[in-house]
């Protein structure tokens, strides 16, 4: 049943193989996106695509599809797996080389596009909210590697998940190079004070969330001023409210971080309604899809 695309066929999910040269896999040297499937529709994929594309860009990386041939490939490959609530994983990687690291020496873009269940946090921490850190692992320098790019190399972000688990947390908070607050490990950061929504800005070396820029419209729309700025950690610990935003997690409320309760500790009551009002937009989106 379930079919993965990898350059140009539809494979069953046995036979769908990469090789061991792949410089994807021996390098971490590619790029991705993680997509949600609602009510059958794609959610948001001309933003992904587009992220794609800018990420294949900035490594040298030239995708062998046009964008509309990429569309085509996913929604193909959404269609084949009929799964009306789901996740897409869209890689492409750099191919397969030698065992050096001369991209020159590679085959040429491998094209993934896997689709399969969505694993979500238990309904328990949207009810009560996360528990996070700080992670003593900074999010990479984006003179080394820019965390605008979706990358194949999320280790620094795999050590703090590590830092969070060891911790007993669901997450962690990245910092950056300049001890400001970046982002968590796969997702976006949000915090409230006296009514204002606060996210670090794109500067604090972070990944451009598509969650993020939406939860930033919705919060327009219902005049919460928002501003993008720099942000520490002593503005986490006495924020009135906290919150992640992603493609997995969607809203989801921190209620505590480095043992300090954010707020009254609960889910405070902004991120309720930008957590409502994303859902609103989905299920318009699930309504559309059917009409
Ligand atoms: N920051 C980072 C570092 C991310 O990897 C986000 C923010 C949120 O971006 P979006 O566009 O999704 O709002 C991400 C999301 C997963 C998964 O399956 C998600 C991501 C990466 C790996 C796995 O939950 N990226």
């Amino acid at each position: 049943m379930n079919q993965v695309w990898i350059n140009g066929k539809l494979l069953n999910r046995s036979e769908a193989k990469i090789s061991v040269f792949d410089h994807g896999l021996l390098y971490g040297d590619g790029v991705f996106e993680g997509i949600r499937i609602y009510g059958g529709k794609v959610f948001r994929l001309p933003e992904h695509i587009e992220r794609l594309y800018d990420s294949a860009r900035h490594i040298f990386l030239e995708i062998p599809l046009d964008r509309e041939q990429m569309t085509q490939a996913v929604l193909d490959t959404v269609r084949a797996n009929a799964k009306p609530e789901g996740y897409i994983r869209l890689v492409v990687t750099r191919g397969l080389g030698t065992l050096g690291l001369d991209p020159q020496k590679c085959s040429g873009p491998q094209v993934i596009i896997i689709v399969d269940d969505i694993r979500l946090y238990p309904a328990e921490f949207y009810e009560k909210g996360l528990r996070v850190i700080t992670a003593s692992v900074i999010r990479n320098h984006p003179n080394a590697l820019n965390p605008r790019i979706k990358s194949l190399n999320y280790l620094n972000n795999i050590l703090a998940r590590i830092e969070a688990d060891r911790a007993g947390c669901q997450e962690a908070i990245m910092l950056n190079h300049n001890g400001e607050v970046a982002e968590c490990t796969a997702d976006n950061i949000f915090l409230v004070k006296h009514g204002i929504l606060r996210t670090p800005h794109l500067a604090a070396g972070i990944l451009e969330g598509i969650t993020r820029n939406l939860v930033i419209e919705l919060a327009r729309e219902a005049k919460i001023p928002v501003q993008e700025m720099a942000l520490t950690r002593h503005d986490v610990y006495s924020a009135d409210e906290c919150f992640l935003t992603g493609t997995a997690a969607e809203v989801a409320p921190i209620v505590e971080c480095d043992g300090r309760p954010i707020g009254n500790g609960k889910p405070g009551p902004i991120t309720w309604q930008l957590r409502e009002r994303f859902h609103q937009l989905v299920q318009q989106e699930r309504n559309d899809s059917e009409a």
